[in-house]
């Protein structure tokens, strides 16, 4: 299992904290999401042989927020 830490801007309130938790959820291999509003920081434990982070940092621009 890996674990990676996500830069999100403009999450601010708990819908943007749902839409990023289940666009990612979604995504095979997300075992974990964990999302911090106050650092717009995203944590997200994955299984590496089905999911990449390009994987992620798309799920999560699709949802309108910029990933670094
Ligand atoms: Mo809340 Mo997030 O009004 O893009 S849904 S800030």
């Amino acid at each position: 299992m890996e674990q990676a830490t996500l830069n999100v801007k403009g999450m601010t309130c708990g819908h943007c904290e749902k839409a990023v938790k289940s666009a990612l959820g979604e995504l095979e291999g997300v075992r974990d999401v964990e999302v911090s509003l106050k650092d717009g920081k995203v944590e997200v434990k994955y299984d590496a042989e089905k999911v990449g982070l390009g994987n992620m940092k798309e799920a999560v621009e699709d949802q309108g927020y910029d990933v670094k």
